[in-house]
């Protein structure tokens, strides 16, 4: 593996999942892979769970790890071409990649979208550059667009926990106060219509009108707007904010009715909920979910570990 920013970079999801929980089992078996290999993990946003089942990853392969808050740490970047620096902006993308690539053999990124333009964010102008100028392979710690480790952990867990050979799988929109990025439920919808064509899973969307998602990430996926409709059955339940995709970055409604609790879980098949953390109790998710066992958002974050494992040490193997 050269690179790990998409779905696109796996060719069979079903043997990375199972590599992932060969690994969960045997963590330190390949503890000579990364001897005297360096990842560099950079952050242009918030991180917990990304950033320390990422390093802890890494360190499982023996790797070395540097971690960069950049965007508080380091000098404050240009990333637009063409502008004489004669502001804020200290230090340009092409000179700051160009330089991790010299001291990292592997990068990890994170850059959020900043959700005011759809173009420069669904291009993904930032995370391309530091593909483009770093020189060395990067593991994508959640773009603009999508977050594919964490996509990758849900299906581990998916997977672990099924009872059924082909669980019905449930992404539902979810309130919040703030306009959010599509990142997490673009990737998670790519990588469940990958799932459901390699036959692990039967998958099916629900948002109010107005919130759906780029086709791109889409395909084969049902989109139901009738949420009770669309959970019926389900065993697994997916619940995430996201702004407008159409409307950009827009936040359409309150949402009422569309957060789910306890109660609400009664049509489904003892469904489990999964989130990507973190969640806003009671805005997002029931406080009440979360504290019962139909809640896999705990063992979710510990498969994260195993997801960045499977990733690194294809990306090792490649070097
Ligand atoms: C991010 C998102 O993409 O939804 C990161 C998820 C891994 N979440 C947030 O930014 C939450 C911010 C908030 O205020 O709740």
């Amino acid at each position: 593996m050269k690179q790990f920013t998409s779905v696109k970079d796996v060719t069979n999801v079903k043997e990375l999942v199972q590599e992932a929980l060969a690994l969960k089992s045997n963590p330190y078996a390949h503890k000579a892979l990364g001897t005297n290999r360096t990842l560099g993990v950079i952050f242009l946003n918030p991180s917990l769970r990304t950033r320390l089942s990422t390093q802890k990853a890494a360190m499982n392969l023996g790797m070395n790890v540097m971690v960069m808050n950049i965007d508080k740490e380091g000098w404050a970047l240009e990333t637009r071409d063409g502008v004489v620096m004669d502001g804020a902006t200290v230090e340009h993308i092409r000179e700051a990649a160009r330089v991790f690539g010299q001291y990292c053999d592997v990068l990890a990124i994170r850059s959020f979208p900043g959700l005011k333009n759809r173009d420069e964010d669904y291009n993904e102008e930032i995370f391309n550059k530091f593909i483009t100028f770093s020189g060395v392979p990067v593991v994508s710690l959640e773009s603009a667009t999508l977050h594919p480790l964490q996509s990758f952990a849900d299906l581990i867990t998916i997977e672990e926990h099924k009872k059924v050979e082909k669980p019905k799988v449930v992404l539902t929109w979810a309130p919040h106060v703030k306009p959010l990025p599509q990142s997490v439920p673009n990737t998670f919808a790519e990588w469940m219509c990958r799932a459901q064509q390699e036959g692990l899973v039967d998958f099916v969307i629900t948002h109010p009108e107005g919130y759906e998602l780029a086709e791109q990430f889409t395909p084969g996926a049902r989109i139901v707007y009738n949420q009770d409709e669309a959970i019926k059955g389900a065993h697994f339940i997916y619940p995430k904010s996201w702004s407008s995709y159409h409307d950009y970055g827009k936040v359409l409604s309150k949402g009422e009715g569309w957060m789910l609790n306890l109660e609400r879980l009664a049509i489904t098949d003892q469904a489990k909920v999964l989130h990507c953390l973190p969640v806003r109790r009671d805005l997002e998710l029931g406080a009440d979910i979360l504290d019962s066992t139909e809640s896999l958002v705990i063992e979710e974050a510990g498969n994260r570990v195993w997801a960045a494992q499977a990733v690194l040490k294809r990306i090792l193997e490649s070097l």
